[in-house]
């Protein structure tokens, strides 16, 4: 069976870029594939050092996943830090990838930028590496931000097996041909991104319908005359982000929506995309929250989740120690 990996860092409240770069795709993939879903905790540090709200978010992520179709009778679902492995594995990884490689990585240089420049965000890409070969991955569903990563997670990879026979598997990407890039509301040539301190450049899942109808509203758009709305990333980038989120929630073409909105006013248009989206988003809220009341349940899900990763991740460093000859 084709095993799939995927995580999503509890960095803060998860975003509709969050869900539909990932969350939305996963209940589909676990119908046919055996699926890891993990919780990026360690991950996490490297940018939010808030630890008292981090168990917080964990479980507030884990509850989404459940609201979002993640069904812990099929899928692995589990907290990174609970499973000590991927740490260790990151060391020896870190020991196979060269300094040159991390440094290119564009997201340690966005991230740099904002945050201040820890080693864990250098070797962010490590960690990701090790979550994914730890579990022999052979398929990771990521959107454009993450290719590069991958494309790292691969050579590392490749690197280990040529000096030491088929240690990991090589794991390809699962890009989705929608939606790979969901764009800041204020910024539109900028990602939307969970923790982006200004709050009007995302749409959270748990977002209010007043205010997730105030923020669409107030996106930046173009200042055409008369307002047409069409798909011109280049020029029109506000209309255009809007317009396939629009695309995606209501599972139509970009061009059939283009059509239909000839002659509509940005306001209006605006309007209905903001009641496509509170549509989608009232109902994954009303079982969100039934998950997140249930803090035993939850905990369940995630130890139960963690001896079922635990296993498989200990068996991939058997065959490590196997071949490195520890004492
Ligand atoms: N803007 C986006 N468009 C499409 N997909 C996105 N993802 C994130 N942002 C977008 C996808 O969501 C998953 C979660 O990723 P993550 O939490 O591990 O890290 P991230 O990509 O760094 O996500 P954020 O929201 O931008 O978090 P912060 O603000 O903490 O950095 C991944 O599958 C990602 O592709």
């Amino acid at each position: 069976q084709t095993i799939v990996f995927s995580a999503i860092q509890p960095s803060g409240k998860l975003t509709i870029a969050n869900y539909i770069g990932a969350l939305m795709h996963w209940s589909a993939i676990q119908k046919v594939n055996k699926c890891f879903y993990c919780i990026a905790d360690l991950h996490c540090l490297t940018v939010n050092k808030n630890i008292f709200s981090l168990k917080e978010s964990v479980l507030d992520t884990l509850a989404m996943y459940l609201a979002c179709g993640v069904n812990p009778k099929k899928s692995i679902v589990f907290v990174q830090s609970h499973v000590y492995e991927h740490c260790q594995l990151q060391w020896l990884l870190s020991c196979f990838t060269y300094f040159g490689e991390l440094s290119r990585m564009t997201q340690f240089k966005k991230k740099s930028i904002n945050y201040c420049n820890n080693a864990g965000l250098f070797n962010y890409p490590i960690l990701m590496a090790s979550d994914i070969l730890l579990y022999q991955s052979d398929k990771v569903p990521i959107g454009i931000d993450q290719i590069q990563h991958l494309e790292l997670t691969r050579n590392i990879a490749k690197r280990l097996n040529a000096l030491y026979g088929d240690l990991f598997k090589v794991p390809t990407p699962i890009i989705f041909k929608q939606g790979g890039k969901i764009f800041s509301l204020q910024n539109p040539t900028k990602k939307m991104s969970k923790s982006d301190p200004n709050k009007d450049n995302s749409i959270f899942l748990l977002e209010k319908v007043d205010t997730l109808k105030k923020k669409i509203q107030k996106s930046k758009t173009d200042s055409d005359n008369p307002p047409t709305i069409f798909y011109d990333y280049k020029n029109k980038p506000g209309i255009s982000n809007l317009l396939n989120i629009f695309s995606i929630l209501t599972n139509t073409k970009i061009s059939v929506l283009e059509k239909d909105f000839v002659g509509v006013k940005y306001s209006d248009f605006k309007n209905l995309l903001a009641n496509v989206i509170s549509n989608k988003l009232s109902y994954l809220q009303k079982s969100y929250f039934m998950y997140r009341k249930d803090e035993t349940y939850l905990y369940s899900i995630a130890r139960e989740g963690a001896d079922k990763a635990r296993l498989i991740a200990q068996s991939t460093f058997k065959k490590i120690q196997e071949v490195i000859k520890f004492f």
